[in-house]
C-alpha cells in the first residue's frame, strides 16, 4: 500500500496496553495514528508515547488495512518527526470543557486551533468567495476604498480619531461617500472592507470593527435593491450548503436556503410590534427587542421598506410625494436567530437638498466639501446597500452572538489579542 505523508497537530494521545492512538488535526481534517508496539519501528513507538498536545508533527506511513478509527482515515506510522513542540494549553482544544468566552478571546490563537471554530471561518471564507462570483457575476466592479478617512459619513458621536501628522483624521464608518462617488464612473460596484464604530454597544450583535459588503448601483430602483440582496443571499446560502457541508455538520447547522421574501412598510411592522404588546410610536427606529419581535415573525428574509426620513442618514433620498418618509429598505434575517443584515435604498443626488438634509441632522456640510461638490457634476441617480458579513453569518450559522464570527473580534472591552 503506498506510503503517505500528513502533518497536523497532536489532538489526542492515548495509550492502551502496547498501542499508542494518536488523533491529529491536520489542516483539512482529522487523521488516526495507530502505533502499535511490535509493528512499528521502536524508536517511532517511542515517539509516539512522547508526544504531547498539540505538537506540531509530520507522519509518513502506511493507511491501515481495516480502518477501524472512528475519527478519520487510520495510518501506520513509519516515522514521526517533531516539527514543533507544545506547552500544555491554557484551554482544551478538545471540545470536552469549554472555557468562558473571554478565555477563549484571551488565547484565541489556539481557540481557533479547534474544528467547531475553524468551521466558522471556512464558512465566512466561502461567503467572501461566493458573494465576490455573485457580484462579479452580475457585473459589477470590485474596488477598494479609504480607511483612513477625513469626515464622517454615519454621524458624528461613532468616530474613532487617527492622528494623521499634524491633522485629525479617522477611521471608516462605512465606504458610503467614496462607493457613490464611484458610482458616477463605474455604474455598478462593490466592495468588501472593514468598517468602524465607536460605540460602546455591548450586545450580541454589535462589534466596533466588522466587515461590510457594500454595493452600489446606478439607476437602481427599490425593487431591483430587494431583489439583487436576495439572490446575492440565496446564492451565498445555496453555495454554502453544497461545498461546507462537513464545517456544517461539525456545527450542527442545517442550512436551508430562503425560498422567497416578503416585505413590509414601515406602518406595518409598528402594526405587528403593537400586536405584540410593544408601545411603539411613529418616527422610532427599532432597538435590539423590536428588532428580535419582527424576526420572529418571519421564517425568510424580510426587508422592511419606507423609514422615517428622522431616522434615516442624510445620504438617503427623502420621498418626494411624502417627505416624512426616505427610501431606505433594511433587509432582515428571519427566525430565532435573525437580526437586521443590511442598510441599503436610494440615495439623494440633488446637493442643494443633501445641504438642506445634513443642516437638519446637525451636521455641518462644509465639513463634506468635496462629497457636495461632486453632485455639481452629473451624478446619476443611484442607490446601493452595506450588508454586515458578521451578521449575516449570526443568523446563517445560529451563533449564540457576533463576537463568534470574527477572527479577532473588537469590542469597547476587547483590544488584544
Ligand atoms: P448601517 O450603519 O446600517 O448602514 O450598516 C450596515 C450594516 O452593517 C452591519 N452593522 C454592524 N455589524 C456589526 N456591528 C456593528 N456595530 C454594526 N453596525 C452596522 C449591519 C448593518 O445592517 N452606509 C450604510 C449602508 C448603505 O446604505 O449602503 C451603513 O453603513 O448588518
Amino acid at each position: 500500500m503506498t506510503r503517505q505523508k500528513v502533518c497536523g497537530h497532536v489532538a489526542r494521545v492515548r495509550r492502551v496496553g502496547r498501542i499508542v492512538f494518536i488523533v491529529l488535526r491536520t489542516f483539512e481534517g482529522v487523521v488516526q495514528l495507530t502505533a502499535k508496539r511490535g509493528v512499528v519501528p521502536d524508536d517511532v513507538w517511542r515517539n509516539a508515547s512522547n508526544l504531547g498536545a498539540e505538537y506540531f508533527i509530520c507522519v509518513e506511513g502506511k493507511p491501515a488495512e481495516r480502518q477501524v478509527a472512528r475519527v478519520g482515515p487510520e495510518i501506520i506510522p513509519g516515522k514521526i518527526e517533531v516539527l514543533a513542540e507544545s506547552k500544555p494549553t491554557p484551554i482544551d482544544l478538545t471540545g470536552k470543557v469549554e472555557a468562558e468566552f473571554p478565555t477563549r478571546i484571551k488565547y484565541r490563537y489556539l481557540d481557533i486551533r479547534r474544528p467547531e471554530v475553524k468551521a466558522i471561518f471556512n464558512i465566512r471564507s466561502s461567503l467572501s468567495k461566493h458573494t465576490r462570483e455573485f457580484l462579479y457575476n452580475e457585473g459589477f466592479v470590485e474596488l477598494h476604498f479609504p480607511i483612513i478617512i477625513a469626515s464622517a459619513t454615519e454621524g458624528g458621536a461613532e468616530l474613532f480619531p487617527v492622528k494623521y501628522f499634524d491633522r485629525q483624521a479617522y477611521l471608516a464608518q462605512s465606504a458610503q461617500l467614496y462607493k457613490q462617488s464611484a458610482v458616477a464612473a463605474f455604474g455598478k460596484v462593490f466592495t468588501i472592507g472593514p468598517s468602524f464604530r465607536a460605540e460602546k454597544s455591548r450586545t450580541r450583535k454589535h462589534l466596533t470593527e466588522f466587515w461590510q459588503i457594500d454595493v452600489e448601483q446606478a439607476l437602481v430602483s427599490k425593487e431591483d435593491l430587494m431583489d439583487l440582496q436576495f439572490r446575492l443571499v440565496k446564492h451565498v446560502y445555496e453555495k454554502v450548503a453544497e461545498e461546507n457541508e462537513s464545517d456544517l455538520e461539525i456545527l450542527g447547522v442545517s442550512l436551508e436556503p430562503p425560498k422567497s421574501y416578503e416585505k413590509i412598510g414601515y406602518e406595518e411592522a409598528l402594526n405587528i410590534l403593537r400586536r405584540k404588546g410593544f408601545q411603539v410610536e411613529w418616527g422610532m427606529d427599532f432597538g435590539s427587542d423590536e428588532e428580535k419581535a419582527l424576526c420572529s415573525e418571519f421564517e425568510d428574509p424580510f426587508f422592511i421598506t419606507e423609514f422615517p426620513a428622522s431616522q434615516t442618514a442624510f445620504y438617503y433620498m427623502v420621498s418626494r410625494e411624502d417627505p416624512r418618509y426616505a427610501h431606505r429598505i433594511d433587509m432582515m434575517g428571519g427566525g430565532e436567530y435573525g437580526v437586521e443584515w443590511s442598510s441599503g435604498g436610494l440615495r439623494e443626488h440633488d446637493p442643494r437638498r443633501l445641504r438642506e438634509r445634513m443642516r437638519e441632522q446637525g451636521l455641518r456640510p462644509e465639513s463634506f466639501g468635496w462629497y457636495l461638490e461632486m453632485f455639481d457634476y452629473g451624478v446619476p441617480p443611484h442607490g446601493g446597500f452595506g450588508m454586515g458579513v458578521e451578521r449575516l453569518l449570526l443568523t446563517m450559522l445560529h451563533l449564540s452572538k457576533i463576537h463568534e464570527a470574527a477572527l479577532y473580534p473588537r469590542t469597547p472591552d476587547i483590544l488584544v489579542p
